[in-house]
């Protein structure tokens, strides 16, 4: 149909790996796969949660540990990029749960934090996430 060629025609047939996939990506304010982990309606390890944060384990590991941190209600926080005055406490709340996960994960020689933001970023879910990577030697600069 014609609504087949339209999406066949900006999606790549070959989607070589995700950061493929991030690059391609376009910025969305639509409901994202975190919703469906937030509501439990799609299985997650869940590492840490509270009323606000939730903290999970990432399903492409780029470490011994990788936990993803996201507010449990987006409220316009797609990314980094769009955050406003009223998004301070979250975006404090969720660097110090990262802190708090980093020491119950034994992170205790260090860590790393990524916040992806937009293509350029390589970001390829809309709804703010804090990467906290560690377990094995970082390296500097990242990719
Ligand atoms: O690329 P950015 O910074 O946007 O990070 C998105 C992260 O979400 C990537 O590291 C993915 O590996 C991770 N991801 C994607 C999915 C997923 C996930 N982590 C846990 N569980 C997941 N499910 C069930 N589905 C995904 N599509």
């Amino acid at each position: 149909s014609h609504r087949v060629s339209i999406l066949s025609s900006h999606l790549s047939p070959v989607m070589a790996s995700e950061k493929e996939a991030a690059l391609a990506a376009t910025p969305s304010d639509s409901p994202t796969i975190f919703d469906k982990i937030i509501s439990k309606e799609i299985p997650s390890t869940v590492v840490f949660e509270d009323d606000k944060v939730l903290a999970f384990r990432d399903v492409t590991p780029q470490g011994p540990v990788h936990i993803l941190l996201i507010p449990k209600v987006r409220d316009g926080l797609t990314g980094l990029s769009k955050a406003e005055e009223r998004h301070i406490d979250i975006l404090g709340r969720l660097l110090y749960t990262a802190k708090l996960v980093a020491k119950q994960e034994g992170l205790d020689e260090g860590f790393r934090i990524v916040i992806n933001d937009g293509p350029q970023g390589c970001q390829s879910v809309y709804h703010i996430h804090v990467h906290l990577i560690g377990g094995r030697q970082m390296n500097w600069p990242p990719g």
